[in-house]
């Protein structure tokens, strides 16, 4: 079922000029980008996105790095886009990560891990509709 996930190109590769790189990963894995933005989060619309994490040793930190400097948000659209982007993006913590990923790749920490990927359909709807509006969307 083609269904549509949200991305993000975290401020640590936007910094190391290595958006074109994940782009490229992405667009050659056959995944869609169906919509695309420069952002720069608020330290609160950092905290707003990532609440779920609230009250966690590394919530504070993951805030001062999400706005530490502009993101690239996009939409992405294929078929089983959620499973296919994460497993692109490859594990979490970046030394953890397997040969070939985003993380592993261009990962320095478990914290500056270069890219996010929703984790389930639901959850990509609702951080899509985060950053997207639906007239942006094809
Ligand atoms: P993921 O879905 O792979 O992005 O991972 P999580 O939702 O578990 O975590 C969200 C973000 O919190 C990670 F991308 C990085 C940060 N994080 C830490 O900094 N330390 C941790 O121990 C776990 C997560």
């Amino acid at each position: 079922m083609n269904t549509r996930t949200l991305a993000i190109i975290k401020p640590d590769a936007v910094r190391a000029k290595r958006a074109g790189k994940i782009l490229s990963m992405i667009e050659e894995s056959g995944l869609t980008v169906d919509a695309a933005r420069m952002f720069r989060l608020t330290r609160e619309l950092a905290g707003e996105f990532y609440a779920v994490h609230k009250g966690k040793p590394f919530y504070e930190g993951l805030l001062d790095f999400m706005s530490s400097g502009p993101c690239i948000v996009l939409s992405l659209s294929g078929e089983d886009a959620v499973a296919r982007w994460r497993n692109l993006m490859g594990a979490t913590n970046p030394e953890a990560a397997a040969d070939g990923s985003i993380r592993k790749l261009y990962g320095t920490s478990v914290q500056f891990n270069a890219c996010h990927g929703s984790d389930a359909p639901e959850t990509a709807a609702s951080e899509t509709a985060f950053f997207f509006s639906g007239a942006e969307l094809p």
